[in-house]
């Protein structure tokens, strides 16, 4: 990595626009110099803005998410001194919602990141590591003596998802992929950032080609959809319900074809516990007769998928994602599967991760070990979630913490 030589200076006003100076031997008008020797602008290196974020915010102090009112009416029944309690039981969890305020804060700045560099013709393998790249630097994840902690205090929350088509989720370059983003593409970028083990977990979609706006509205929408309807007590079949209502609302023509946009109907939102992605909760994103109830104080991934297809997906390709199991676990019978989970222990715990993780660590042919912790049941793999050959999906997803008096979009930017 280029060893940086420039001080960013952050305009509060918008955290996008950064304005760098040089330090030390160069002149202040080097920019003009440079302007006039195309040759030297050239050589000059980059200036990154990306660093870790902590020496942004001096007072560890992160800024909060879109606060939404719980809309129900059980809500609406509370008092001034109720409400004063509300905020005294919220203070109980401040450095909790501050974790999470970093990693969303982090996770916007990733994405404007790569949005910025996103183009046709880039192999999908150069989207993850600009994202990961980003995710390491902002969060200090790689600075040495930083992170003592295992799995590491802070870092990439999981695999970072660059799913094509028809293929909904769950996609990741493994090791010598040439998969190439192209102009007639419909990308889902999934990225995850975790502080202390809270997870924002936060996508959209991308497409250059503008015949895919319907579809990308309509998920766009229902996703909002859900986040509204989102709130303490409120059962998740109806969030489904709601969720679906707007999603079946819209039509996209392609080519010739109308299509009316569907759920991926096995697909789902869901809570987020420390280190673990998903914390047993699904919110589905169709009417599914589940009565079970958000809960005060919960953090939950809302997402929806809209699909021109069948409306739901099958497992199929080639895994790229994986998470250790948690509660008791069997031994592994094999060694090398044995010396696998240790490193898998040491870096990841119950975090999601993908081979690319595990080839940078320095493993090397552990596929068999790999399969056989997955056998056990050690390990679960999480391949990638396909519809139909020739189908359209489209994701939209942000993390939400449900306060004890209001909601919070952590996630929300200014891009979506
Ligand atoms: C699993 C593995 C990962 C969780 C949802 C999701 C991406 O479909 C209960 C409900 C990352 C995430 C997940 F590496 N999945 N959100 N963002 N994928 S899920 C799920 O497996 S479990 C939904
Ligand atoms: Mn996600
Ligand atoms: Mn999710």
């Amino acid at each position: 990595m280029a060893k940086e030589d420039t001080e960013v200076i952050e305009n509060p006003e918008n955290p996008t626009e950064v304005v760098t100076e040089s330090l030390g031997e160069k002149p202040a008008d080097e920019d003009a110099k440079v302007a006039s020797s195309e040759k030297k602008k050239k050589k000059k290196k980059k200036k990154s803005n990306i660093k870790n974020i902590a020496l942004l915010y001096p007072d560890e102090k992160y800024p909060e998410g879109q606060w939404m009112d719980y809309h129900q009416d059980f809500n609406l029944a509370r008092t001034t001194d109720e409400e004063k309690r509300y905020l005294a039981r919220d203070k109980d969890h401040e450095q909790r919602w501050n974790d999470m305020r970093k990693g969303a804060e982090i996770h916007r700045r990733v994405r404007k990141n790569l949005q910025n560099k996103l183009k046709p013709d880039m192999t999908l393998t150069d989207v993850v590591n600009t994202v990961e790249d980003a995710t390491r630097k902002f969060t200090g994840q790689d600075a040495n003596g930083d992170h003592v902690k295992l799995p590491k205090s802070q870092g990439i929350g999981f695999p970072t998802g660059v799913s094509l088509n028809h293929c909904a989720a769950h996609y990741t370059p493994n090791a010598g992929d040439k998969m190439v983003l192209r102009y007639e593409d419909v990308m889902k970028v999934d990225i995850g950032v975790q502080v202390n083990g809270y997870i924002v977990d936060c996508a959209w979609t991308v497409a250059f080609d503008h015949k895919y706006d319907n579809l990308l509205e309509a998920v766009r929408e229902a996703t909002y959809t859900g986040i509204r309807e989102a709130g303490i007590d409120v059962r998740l079949t109806d969030i489904g319900e709601a969720i679906q209502e707007v999603m079946e609302s819209y039509e996209v023509e392609l080519n010739g074809t109308t299509y009316q946009v569907k759920p991926c109907r096995n697909l789902c939102g869901h809570n987020i516990a420390p280190y673990r992605i998903h914390g047993g909760k699904s919110v589905p994103i169709v009417k599914n007769g589940d009565t079970t109830k958000m809960e005060e104080g919960e953090h939950f991934a809302i997402e929806t998928f809209g699909t021109t297809g069948r409306g739901f997906v099958v497992p199929g390709g080639e895994c790229s994602h994986y998470a250790k199991n948690d509660g008791p676990l069997p031994t592994p019978n094999l060694s090398r599967a044995k010396a696998l989970l240790k490193t898998i222990d040491e870096n990841f715990g119950t975090l999601p991760f993908c081979r690319r993780y595990l080839d940078r660590l320095g493993e090397d042919k552990y596929l068999f070990a790999l399969n056989n912790l997955v056998k056990q049941g050690i390990v679960q793999d999480y391949p990638p979630l396909n519809d139909v050959v020739g189908s359209y999906t489209a994701q939209f997803e942000h993390t939400i913490l449900l306060h004890p008096h209001k909601k919070e979009v952590v996630s929300k930017g200014d891009d979506y």
